[in-house]
């Protein structure tokens, strides 16, 4: 997977080598560029934004300087162009897998009160174009929600995570969150481990997971039991 990330704060982004994703890079598993949109303004003072038509607080991102950044970023085969935003449909883990099956993401990055409408409107006429938010609260810029996505999508790339099971046991994979989880030792300050989890029988096991992950659910998250399919519950599940 290729990905694209035009910006105002290049250096925001870098973070994004250390560590898991640094390997994954360093491996060929997934590519990704970072891009100055001050490399396409067009005057001196290398604006990029400008007041609001109609008025109000903050400033705009320019349409010609997002549409030549674009223009040149998205050329070829048209990537998902990705905007973040808060205005924007929610992010999730579901988001995340459509993502990790793509060749290529480009993220737009706005500032202040936003990118002219235009641009998306523009671009949309060429490429699918997502805008979306990674939660109900104000972020300063969409660098962060970038970092937030980024890592959500590598990390379900094939080969980039240790073990794949990982993926596969998260929270959300089968719309619930996970539960708790214990290693050695035994006991640490008096607290013990469940006895289930040392008991070697894994149908047990399993059905103790499943039961702590309903109930935890339902206590943080009634809004996640709420969406589950009909079928996704079973007798045992319904009792608890
Ligand atoms: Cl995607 N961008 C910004 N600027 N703020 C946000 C957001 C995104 N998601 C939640 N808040």
């Amino acid at each position: 997977m290729q990905v694209d990330i035009v910006t105002i704060f290049p250096e925001y982004l870098e973070p994004l080598r250390a560590a898991l994703l640094g390997r994954a890079i360093e491996r060929g598993l997934f590519q990704f560029q970072v891009h100055d949109l001050r490399n396409w303004t067009h005057d001196v003072h290398r604006a990029v934004d400008d007041s609001p038509y109609g008025g109000g607080p903050g400033m705009v991102m320019k349409p010609q300087v997002w549409g030549d950044a674009l223009d040149e970023v998205c050329a070829g085969e048209p990537p998902r162009l990705v905007v973040p935003t808060p205005a924007g449909v929610p992010f999730t883990q579901a988001k995340a897998r459509e993502y990790a099956q793509l060749p290529r993401l480009v993220f737009a990055c706005g500032r202040y009160e936003g990118i002219d409408q235009r641009v998306i409107d523009d671009a949309s006429r060429r490429m699918q174009v997502d805008e979306v938010s990674i939660g109900d609260y104000v972020l300063v810029g969409g660098e962060v929600a970038v970092m937030v996505i980024v890592e959500a999508v590598a990390r379900l790339l094939p080969g980039v995570l240790g073990n794949p099971k990982s993926a596969e046991q998260d929270s959300f994979s089968d719309g619930l969150l996970e539960g708790p989880s214990y290693t050695r030792p035994e006991v640490w300050r008096d607290l013990a481990v469940p006895d289930v989890l040392r008991s070697g029988n894994h149908a047990a096991i399993d059905r103790w997971r499943r039961d702590r992950a309903l109930e935890r659910t339902l206590d943080r998250r009634p809004d996640l039991l709420a969406a589950l399919p009909d079928d996704a519950l079973d007798q045992r599940d319904r009792a608890l």
